[in-house]
């Protein structure tokens, strides 16, 4: 069964360890893919200055203007690889059941076969990067050391800001340390089989797109595209699909959370981790600017936590990457102005729009758009355009500590203790404010019933209601249902000493698609009630659905809402959950007897007391 631990040390020897197996993986590498030269990548300043240089020489990069904008740059992609593609990306375990239902599955021998057709001369004319790389701090307890190949410059650039790249990590992998191994190709030769030459493009990339793991060897292989998490190996594919086999077989956690410090008016801090899915808000949480007085929030982290069991028994938490792939359109010095100081400079923009000025816009960037741009596609743009300028899954990848409000010990070898664990998606309608769940298992419960309207950071049907749980649909390394029990595992571990579990919605609508709560800094005053009931200074409401705040707890000065929306925002709605409860019932219904039975009985609870609501 794959749930039970494996002992890697009993299992045949791992061929991904040492320095000596790294070159020769290099060796191998280069034979079937045929670059031109094999470049080993530093991670010096002045090696990505040189990159950047050429690519602007290549017409590869825009560089902006440096009054606005230093040291930065706009790269457009191919109109065709903009976003995730969730049905290219394949988890190939030896049983296809391992998978589980919500992977696409591959037989990994079938899988190894396609990829050595597909990479074989896939980089001919190109150079070959090899990218040594830390998730997590160089040498840091839980940090991982993973080595990725690839034949875009774009790709190397990004690593470069997104995670601990180069010498340092190098020197991680000596003799005998695992590394986690991530070839990369974007699949477009600048030479046919017959030598013949291939004229090369701006944003290279291949119809056909393969995003591979193999999670028994811990292997990634990615070919076709170049944008995000496709590309960008160490980030999705390793940090959260690779990262959650190893977590689950080692007894932690690789989840797709934000992670924050938030401390009261009474000089109190708290850590929480949230996760919501892709584009639903976490880049905003993590940097929020709170809107009542006398509170803070500091960033560790915006989109991925390691999560492990200490030696104290408590749940602590560390960010494994080192800069930030954020989501461009709509945020602005309104709703995040500590993202946009981030990227000040050093920064790359993909899938802007151009201003006449040399820098950035996006939707949402200010209230009146320019009244001339170049859009994301390169073309002449007005605000008579009909289009978008920017790309809805445009995004800017800054280094982390340029971030204003990062805590100074962001990159600590240990990570942080957790006091609570949020789970939020975009829900228009049934899913309260907040409430706090009962105990561990609610809040997993809570957890595995997540569902989201689809966001434009993946490709599929934009609004489109999903099941995400854990914000993990398309991360899961391995069966969704072997997730839960994993996390009820570790919460049997922890204990009384466990974080506590809560969800919130930023997103409820009225009638008219009018957002019902102001979002962003006013969101403190969720965090200001989730604070009160750690310190047990707020009573709340029990309901089927969790515990939920009494209005005069809720401190809503100032925002001047209606009583009838903060009526609709508070309160369970049986007969909208009645039917949530049919759809948690079939969606449980696909992982068939892999639910764990804790699961199902709370489902039933919730049905019964659901019954019994008024
Ligand atoms: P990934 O990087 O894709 O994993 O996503 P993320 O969760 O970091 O996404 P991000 O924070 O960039 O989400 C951005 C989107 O959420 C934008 O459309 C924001 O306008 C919207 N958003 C964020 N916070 C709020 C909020 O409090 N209220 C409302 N209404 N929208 C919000
Ligand atoms: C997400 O889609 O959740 C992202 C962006 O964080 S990407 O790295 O492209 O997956
Ligand atoms: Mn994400």
């Amino acid at each position: 069964m794959s749930s039970l631990p494996v002992d890697r040390t009993e299992t045949a020897p791992h061929p991904f360890r040492g320095r000596r197996a790294l070159h020769a993986w290099v060796a191998d590498l280069a034979a079937l893919t045929q670059p031109e030269r094999v470049v080993w990548c530093d991670g010096s300043s002045a090696e990505q200055d040189r990159l950047l240089k050429r690519m602007v020489a290549d017409g590869v990069l825009v560089k902006l203007n440096p009054e606005w904008r230093p040291n930065s740059y706009l790269a457009r992609s191919d109109p065709d690889d903009v976003a995730r593609v969730e049905d290219r990306t394949f988890i190939c375990s030896e049983d296809e059941a391992d998978a589980g239902p919500t992977n696409h599955w591959r037989d990994p021998a079938v899988m190894r076969g396609e990829l050595r057709e597909r990479f074989d001369g896939a980089m001919r004319g190109r150079t070959m990067y090899v990218l040594p790389f830390s998730m997590g701090p160089v040498g840091g307890a839980i940090s991982q050391v993973g080595v990725q190949v690839t034949d875009s410059p774009y790709v190397v650039v990004s690593t470069a800001i997104m995670t601990r790249m180069g010498d340092a990590a190098l020197g991680e992998i000596g003799d005998t340390a695992e590394w986690v191994p991530a070839v990369h190709s974007v699949g477009a030769p600048l030479a046919g089989p017959d030598g013949g030459a291939v004229p090369d493009v701006p944003w290279p990339s291949n119809a056909v797109k393969i995003i591979a793991h193999f999670p028994e060897t811990r292997e990634i292989w990615s070919y076709g595209s170049g944008y995000g998490g496709n590309a960008l190996l160490a980030k999705k594919c390793f940090a959260l699909r690779i990262a959650s086999v190893m977590a689950r077989d080692e007894g932690w956690l690789a989840e797709h959370m934000l992670l924050v410090r938030v401390t009261s008016p009474a000089g109190r801090a708290y850590h929480l981790a949230a996760a919501f899915p892709s584009a639903c808000g976490k880049t905003n949480f993590a940097m929020l600017q709170p809107t009542l007085p006398g509170w803070r929030v500091e960033t560790l982290g915006d989109d991925i936590a390691w999560l492990r069991p200490g030696p104290d028994g408590r749940l602590w938490a560390m960010n494994p990457e080192a800069g930030f792939f954020g989501v461009a359109p709509g945020t602005s010095e309104a709703t995040n102005p500590a993202a946009m100081a981030t990227m000040w400079g050093n920064t790359i923009f993909t899938n802007v729009a151009l201003r006449e000025d040399g820098d950035v816009w996006w939707e949402g960037m200010t209230p009146t758009p320019p009244a001339h741009l170049i859009d994301w596609r390169g073309e002449p743009w007005t605000p008579a355009s009909g289009r978008p300028a920017a790309h809805p899954n445009a995004r800017f990848t800054s280094p982390a500590d340029q971030c204003p409000v990062l805590a100074d010990d962001w990159d600590a070898h240990d990570g942080v203790p957790l006091d609570a664990i949020v789970f939020g998606g975009r829900r228009t309608s049934n899913v309260p404010l907040v409430s706090e769940a009962a105990d561990w298992v609610d809040g997993v419960f809570t957890g595995a019933t997540i569902a989201s309207e689809q966001t434009a950071a993946a490709e599929g049907p934009v609004g489109a209601l999903r099941f995400d749980p854990f914000a993990m649909l398309p991360f899961c390394g391995y069966d969704m249902a072997d997730h839960w029990q994993h996390w009820l595992d570790i919460g049997e571990r922890l204990g009384a000493k466990a974080p506590r579990i809560f969800r919130v919605n930023w997103f409820r609508r009225d009638a008219d698609g009018r957002f019902l709560w102001p979002g962003f800094g006013d969101n403190i005053r969720v965090l200001d009630w989730i604070v009160a009931r750690l310190e047990d200074e707020a009573d709340a409401v029990p309901t089927p659905i969790g515990l939920l705040p009494y209005r005069h707890d809720l401190d809503l000065d100032g925002l001047g809402l209606p009583d009838d929306d903060v009526r609709e925002l508070l309160t369970v709605d049986a007969t909208g959950w009645r039917r949530e409860c049919d759809q948690i019932a079939a969606f449980f219904a696909r992982f068939g007897d892999r639910v764990p039975g804790s699961l199902a009985r709370r489902l039933t609870r919730l049905r019964w007391q659901l019954g019994e609501y008024a």
